[in-house]
């Protein structure tokens, strides 16, 4: 007889909860599994529980358009998107997953001259850090993307683009399900379907994670939520300067590979990539209004089409095969809120509108080495929640793959 799927290995399994745990991850993500991941090998701590309200990867890890990048605007942001893209280039490997890694390149384009400046401006910035990204002409891009109309007479002439050619995309659930595996591996608990209802704090500190199933005792809870990020600190007192909206995107029916790198407008607020099965990936800015709404809308698709179709006009036969939307946690400043809080024991790796999955696995890493010596790793340094008092913001909006 064939093999059925019931007869494939389970790659983690479900163990019951226990009453206490080291240390309790809220939110079964990429950022949740891999800080988990990191904290049992880099540190030797086991005795963890990674708890989501839903299956793993339900939220923004397997809701994404799946693109890596590390041409950001800031030296700050540059550090440390270029240390999760080096993490990802070791991960299939590593994990011994196959996380079908592609470094296509990564194109953004500038329609005017103030698009112009600021990729001017990032590639500077960029090649300080020893990040490889340049500005192209219109003749470059055309090579690179044969399908892209560089006509001068559009309603938005391409002028010039910043080309990353490290960028790329990665099977985004795949690399949720590799991280799950290992941390599961090492002894991790990964407990999926329950939801976090109350964190209790006594004398300052942390000492009770409460779930629908029953409640935690622990010294140390971590939110990795993204979307739900607020409200999960709310329960430990904790204000964060976030708020949360929907950010949609589609996919088309599968035709013959004919894009062979990621290509951005912010300008047309649009991305798009060809996936290994042959898909085109679109994605747009974050809905004008904060909402936990997952639900896509016409008027998105509507937009994107035009959009799409002002840069590729001979795309117009393709059909939209699905759609959906995920939430962002965004902060004032674009960069995220990583590190300890007022309360003890209760630490946030949130913030991080539409970055975080390139960040999942230097998320993770700093993340783990946070908790396990108290100390916040330089290249997170200035992403901690302090700066919203002192002032220091790490503006990175620049850097949006699209207009907010
Ligand atoms: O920042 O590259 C990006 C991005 C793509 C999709 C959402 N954010």
């Amino acid at each position: 007889k064939g093999l059925t799927q019931e007869d494939w290995p389970e790659i983690w399994s479900e163990p019951d909860m226990k009453d206490s745990y080291e240390v309790v991850i809220i939110g079964g993500g990429l950022h949740g599994l891999a800080t988990a991941y990191y904290l049992a090998k880099n540190h030797g701590i086991t005795d963890i529980a990674v708890i989501d309200k839903n299956y793993i990867g339900a939220g923004g890890s397997g809701r994404n358009t799946s693109i890596l990048r590390s041409n950001y605007l800031t030296p700050e942001g540059v550090k440390f998107y270029d240390r999760s893209l080096k993490l990802y280039e070791q991960l299939s490997s590593e994990l011994n997953f196959n996380l079908m890694f592609s470094q296509m390149g990564h194109m953004s384009l500038a329609h005017d001259d103030g698009g112009m400046r600021t990729m001017q401006w990032r590639a500077q910035v960029n090649q300080v850090q020893g990040v490889d990204s340049k500005v192209i002409t219109p003749d470059e891009i055309k090579e690179l993307v044969p399908y892209i109309d560089i006509s001068k007479d559009t309603r938005y002439p391409i002028l010039g683009a910043l080309y990353h050619p490290p960028g790329g995309t990665i099977r985004h659930d795949a690399v949720v399900w590799g991280y799950a595996r290992a941390a599961h591996e090492m002894g991790v608990h990964i407990i999926q379907h329950t939801e976090v209802t109350g964190i209790d704090v006594e004398n300052g500190r942390v000492t009770r994670v409460r779930t629908d199933k029953g409640n935690i005792a622990t010294g140390t809870a971590v939110n990795c939520t993204a979307g739900w990020a607020s409200l999960i600190s709310d329960m430990a007192g904790v204000r964060m300067p976030v708020t949360t909206s929907p950010l949609q995107a589609a996919v088309t029916e599968p035709v013959k590979p004919f894009l062979g790198t990621v290509v951005v407008s912010g300008t047309l607020h649009v991305y798009v990539s060809q996936t290994d099965r042959g898909e085109l990936v679109f994605g747009a800015s974050v809905d004008p209004f904060t909402s936990y709404s997952m639900r896509g809308t016409l008027e998105f698709v509507e937009g994107l089409a035009t959009n799409v179709l002002s840069l590729m006009p001979s795309l117009s036969k393709m059909r939209l095969l699905r759609q959906w939307a995920g939430l962002c946690d965004m902060t004032p400043d674009y960069s995220p809120i990583m590190g300890e809080t007022e309360v003890e024991g209760f630490y946030v790796d949130v913030g991080w509108g539409t970055y975080g999955f390139k960040a999942g696995p230097v998320a993770g890493e700093t993340m783990a080495e946070t908790i396990a010596t108290g100390k916040r790793p330089e290249i997170i340094q200035g992403f901690g929640l302090e700066r919203f008092s002192s002032g220091q913001l790490v503006g990175e909006k620049g850097a949006a793959a699209v207009g907010h």
